[in-house]
């Protein structure tokens, strides 16, 4: 893909976030950049009356210290950094100017750059030309979105392997089974007039779908986990009326979220509260007591109860008095809330906060074992997961297609090929493109 011809125009923008600060990034990527770097540059000469002709031209990274301004006034002294293309962050000349960080610097700075022709980047302008200019893939782009955006050390951590390539090692093991699979077949069309090679060629192509179907299928098994991380993960307390749900919640977080009563019926609306549990952003919510009602608006609560436990990933049920054997549903935390000092595991009191602290150590090692302790899956997002369920079928129907016809079972590969190559970035879906660079903020 060429720079030029399809960005031809030079873009700036604030990196930094904005605000008053010590310092402020402003980065310029494209054809002009390191013109207009050295047109800002220029002031210092003026300043000194000396010519350093030599020292206008912005030696490649390294860092120079320049005094900026526009026609004879100077705006501000800053540390100039040049990324030639293609060795840059965009794969286009990059310039970093490291200015100081006020309202004022950064305004004079941005005008400067719009009267030397530079234009103002859209959203997420300098990802997308790095995608553009092969620098890296979508999956890889979306993981630095992720990684902008991570709150926590757990979603750090995903972000980081899938900005690392993550990711891409996984698609392209499936790519790579795939074209095994295709040049098999592919030989098979070829040499269709010789009697005693097409079953061997169709067999030969059956071992690498079977692996690319498997290793398919087992990411597609982990991706609610990923996208758990990413997105955060769903706990419900529910129970009986006046099991002291509210009370608990209030506990978990140490504050007075939820309002209690010894009336019970309390809680109508579901009252969410976010907390960080084994470097997971989790949200914790406390519902309405589950109970038959002629009560309107009760019932509605409790409508709304079931619903969110439905979708929650970990429920924990709450009744009073001492511990409940029976798991409502497979993987709930069953929990007994006492008075007095609660003696068995699943038990606390939830007025005292007594086994509170052992409540949550064991939330923590459930959400570990649910969430991260095990082979991270890669796809973070319900796109990824699209790409690869398209993928998965149209590797299984090459595969039934195998015997009947070699052109059929190829053109299935082709159509998983696509799938990935989507996933991956490679087809050129501008849609796509706009709406995941869209996420991003100015200047990333
Ligand atoms: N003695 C005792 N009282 C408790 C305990 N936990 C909660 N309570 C009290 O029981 C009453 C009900 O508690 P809530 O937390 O409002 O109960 P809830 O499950 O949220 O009730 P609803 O919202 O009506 O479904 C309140 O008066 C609490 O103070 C406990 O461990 N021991
Ligand atoms: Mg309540």
């Amino acid at each position: 893909m060429s720079v030029k011809t399809q960005f031809g125009d030079t873009i700036f923008a604030l990196s930094t976030a904005p605000g008053r600060a010590g310092v402020a990034v402003i980065r310029l990527s494209g054809p002009e950049a390191h013109a207009a770097a050295r047109a800002l540059a220029a002031e210092r000469d003026l300043a000194e009356e000396r010519d350093l002709a030599e020292e206008r031209d912005l030696p490649p990274r390294r860092a120079v210290l320049r005094r900026l301004g526009r026609a004879g006034t100077v705006i501000d002294e800053a540390l100039v950094l040049f990324f030639p293309a293609p060795n840059s962050f965009t794969g286009e000349d990059v310039v970093e100017l490291q200015c100081h960080g006020s309202h004022a610097v950064i305004e004079a700075l941005s005008e400067a750059l719009l009267s030397l022709g530079l234009r103002q980047a859209r959203a997420g302008e300098f990802t997308r030309r790095a995608v553009e200019n092969g620098r890296m893939d979508l999956t890889e782009a979306e993981g630095l979105l992720d990684l902008i955006d991570a709150q926590t050390q757990g979603q750090r951590e995903q972000a980081l392997r899938q900005m690392d390539g993550h990711l891409r090692d996984t698609y392209g093991r499936w790519r790579e089974g795939l074209l095994d699979a295709l040049a098999q077949i592919e030989g098979e069309i070829d040499f269709a007039d010789e009697a005693d090679v097409p079953d061997a060629l169709s067999h030969a192509a059956r071992a690498p779908l079977d692996r690319v179907a498997d290793d398919i299928e087992a990411a597609l098994s982990r991706a609610a986990q990923g996208r758990a991380v990413r997105t955060g993960i769903d706990i419900a307390i529910i129970g009986p009326p006046n099991a002291g749900k509210s009370t608990l919640l209030n506990q978990l977080v140490g504050r007075d979220v939820a309002i209690t009563s010894p009336q019970a019926g309390t809680t109508r609306d579901i009252v969410e509260a976010q907390m960080v549990i084994a470097g997971m952003p989790v949200t914790l919510s406390d519902t309405a007591g589950l109970r038959e009602t002629d009560d309107a608006i009760e019932a509605e609560g409790v409508r709304r109860a079931r619903d969110r436990a439905r979708q929650a990933h970990l429920r924990i049920v709450l009744q009073r008095g001492p511990a409940p054997d029976a798991p409502v549903q497979d993987g709930d935390l069953v929990i007994g809330n006492v008075d007095g000092n609660p003696e068995d595991i699943n038990e606390i009191n939830a007025l005292e906060g007594h086994g509170v602290d052992r409540l949550l150590s064991r939330i923590d090692s459930l959400v570990r074992e649910r969430f991260s302790g095990r082979e991270p899956a890669g796809l973070t997002r319900a796109r990824h997961a699209d790409c690869a369920r398209r993928a998965l079928a149209a590797t299984r129907s090459a595969r039934t297609h195998l015997g009947a016809g070699p052109e059929l079972a190829a053109e299935d590969i082709r159509r998983a090929l696509r799938a990935i190559d989507e996933l991956a970035g490679r087809s050129d879906i501008e849609e796509v493109f706009d709406r995941i660079f869209s996420q991003f903020c100015v200047g990333k």
